[in-house]
């Protein structure tokens, strides 16, 4: 990672830390065990690649960085739910997320199930209770962007085809669509609502073919996103990745690994790679931090 990425990452993940400290509700007010938990699941942890994504659409559409900063935090909310959730008893099963015990083992089962609830629903009170965009009807859609991308045809509908698939052959097109609804809506639904809150200088905002383009990168990098996450569950181990390793082949999921091997995984993220840095050609320099973000993205190691 280069110096000036790294600082601009680094001071990012900072700011995204001070906003979701002051919009999760105290620790100290009723009821004090859910407040506790939800700051438990959210604050100090994760790459935070989804606000990052964010961040980086907002710099380049000259976004208000107030209203950016509100889209960062309710997609960092909705996905710290998915992780609380996911990795309960009913679902995963897991002991380990970013390095600390899960939310059920820490808490307990009912108040890990209280946090999901109560974070996505916040996440949908700021969205609605700040200014986004100057147009309320713009504001309205960016909203039901994310709960579409949340929702069934969204992260909870490619988590429950996950769950059916255990076990199942899938053919590469039935996994691509699982994993777009899984992790690439709520990661394209930050780019675009990001690059919608507006410009104060109306010259600079982005028409509808821009925006076009970025949904298109925000797509083929969900997917290599996945794709990635795929090899490392397979390559990485534990104390790297803060959860617990290799659990995909022992729950005998179907991946992007199993379906293609290790190799084939590895050339289908440079090609999405590849093809998500060709969208953002037009923008030049302005897309700089996408296009780092898109790098990091596919090189992680974590
Ligand atoms: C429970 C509705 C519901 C959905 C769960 C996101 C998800 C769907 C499950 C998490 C399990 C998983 C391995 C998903 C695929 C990739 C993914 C989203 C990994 C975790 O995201 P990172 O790597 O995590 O961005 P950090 O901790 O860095 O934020």
């Amino acid at each position: 990672m280069r110096a000036d990425f790294q600082s601009w990452v680094a001071r990012n993940q900072a700011r995204l830390e001070g906003v979701l400290n002051e919009l999760l509700p105290r620790a100290d007010v009723v009821p004090q065990r859910l407040h506790e938990a939800m700051r438990y699941a959210v604050l100090d942890g994760g790459k935070r690649v989804r606000p990052l994504l964010a961040f980086a659409a907002g710099e380049l559409a000259g976004a208000d960085v107030e209203r950016v900063n509100k889209v960062a935090v309710a997609v960092e909310l909705i996905h710290a739910y998915s992780l609380v959730h996911d990795d309960m008893p009913c679902m995963d099963n897991d002991v380990l997320r970013r390095g600390k015990p899960t939310c059920h083992v820490q808490y307990d089962e009912a108040t890990a199930l209280l946090v999901g609830d109560s974070l996505q629903s916040l996440a949908f009170q700021l969205l609605a209770e700040h200014r986004l965009n100057d147009d309320a009807a713009i504001q309205l859609e960016m909203i039901k962007l994310l709960a579409m991308a949340s929702g069934s045809r969204g992260m909870a509908g490619g988590q429950a085809i996950d769950l059916v698939s255990i076990g199942t052959a899938l053919t590469l097109p039935e996994l691509e669509l699982m994993h777009i609804y899984k992790t690439g809506a709520l990661i394209r639904s930050a780019i675009l609502m990001a690059a919608q809150c507006g410009s104060d200088n109306h010259d600079n905002r982005l028409d509808a073919i821009q925006i076009g383009r970025l949904d298109h990168f925000g797509k083929l990098v969900g997917l290599a996103f996945q794709v990635v996450d795929d090899v490392l569950d397979c390559q990485a181990d534990t104390a790297t990745l803060g959860k617990t390793a290799g659990k995909d082949a022992d729950n005998d999921k179907p991946t992007y690994v199993s379906l293609l091997g290790i190799q084939g995984a590895q050339s289908m993220a440079q090609q999405l790679h590849r093809e998500a840095l060709e969208s953002l050609e037009e923008f030049g320099d302005a897309a700089r931090r996408l296009r780092e973000l898109a790098d990091f993205i596919v090189l992680r190691k974590f």
